[in-house]
């Protein structure tokens, strides 16, 4: 198949795995780009030497592309992007927010820019400063989302902009690539999917909540903070949605989810633990390697050679 995201990457399958903090390390990342999409590590709030490391450990484990995701709203933001230049991976994506001041610093390293982009009227910026291609991610995605849902959003930034769209959230097996494509988007991204591939370090209890979620079992939280997040329902996004009922301040709501994603992830701890997960979930219970993920989401699409 003739696909511009394949051949400006020189990637076999036009499929990203979704940058999730926390999850997605360089073991991942390497996995999926073995597996012949192309994997990426989450910058989320961590330091850059962290990245680094993980970096280093995909470039240990793979020869094909990579990409690393800078996290905006990240106090580390600025180290992770120095990190990014001297390494040199193949693509950066960003996340929660604007990343038009760093976009010519990446071309000028070789690095492809892919920002994710919630509205028609950041992909039409993100595109005339230069940017490859957007990801257009719908409410239906994970963790921090925007307004519109992947239905409505991907056709109109397709119609908006001439660089390649991705179209992120909502997307769990080869009904949702097929309908990324009819939309007129050019590959897809996935993050919870990816969860329960086996080289995905999460916690057994984080991919069982993953594995048996049923389709109302996300829900989101921090509306009120500006920031809302897509979760799986447990003990702790019930408590979050106590604290808004009650009109809890921010300083409140960072309080209670100070530390959740490492108590998900890391100890699988129920009570305390920030499950972020897409809507999708309820669809997605195959476990696997990455390769047969891959294998298993490309059949029988336009993205698989016959
Ligand atoms: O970034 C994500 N997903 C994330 S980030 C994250 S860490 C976090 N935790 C708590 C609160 C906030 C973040 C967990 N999941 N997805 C990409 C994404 N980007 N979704 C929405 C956006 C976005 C929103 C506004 C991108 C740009 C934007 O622009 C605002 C502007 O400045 O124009």
């Amino acid at each position: 198949m003739d696909n511009k995201i394949c051949t400006l990457l020189g990637i076999e399958y036009p499929v990203f795995q979704g940058a999730m903090a926390w999850i997605s390390d360089g073991a991942l990342a390497a996995a999926v780009s073995e597996a012949g999409g192309l994997g990426i590590i989450a910058g989320g709030n961590a330091e850059g030497h962290i990245i680094k490391e993980e970096i280093r450990k995909a470039k240990a484990l793979t020869d094909k592309p990579f990409g690393v995701n800078v996290m905006l709203l990240s106090p580390f933001k600025e180290e992770v992007i120095e990190v990014i230049l001297e390494e040199k991976v193949a693509l950066v994506t960003t996340g929660a927010g604007n990343p038009g001041k760093y976009i010519q610093r990446f071309h000028e390293a070789g690095i492809k820019v892919f920002p994710v982009v919630p509205s028609v009227a950041l992909a039409k910026k993100m595109e005339k400063l230069g940017a490859d291609g957007v990801i257009a991610e719908g409410n239906e995605a994970g963790g921090h989302i925007g307004k519109l849902s992947s239905m409505v959003l991907t056709p109109q930034v397709v119609d908006a902009v001439s660089i390649p769209v991705i179209m992120a959230g909502g997307i769990g097996d080869p009904r949702g690539v097929n309908a990324a494509l009819a939309l007129g988007a050019e590959g897809v991204q996935l993050g919870t999917y990816f969860i329960l591939a086996h080289e995905c370090k999460a916690h057994e209890q984080y991919k069982t909540l993953v594995a048996e979620a049923k389709d109302l079992d996300t829900t989101v939280t921090g509306r009120f903070t500006g920031h809302p997040v897509q979760v799986l329902r447990t003990k702790l996004s019930r408590q979050f949605e106590q604290l808004e009922k009650r009109g809890g301040t921010l300083e409140d709501y960072e309080a209670l989810g100070k530390g959740s994603l490492y108590q998900s992830v890391i100890l699988g701890d129920l009570e305390k633990g920030s499950f972020m997960a897409g809507q999708i979930a309820g669809l997605i219970h195959q476990r696997g390697s990455a390769k047969e993920l891959m294998e298993a989401l490309v059949q029988g699409t336009a993205l698989k050679k016959a």
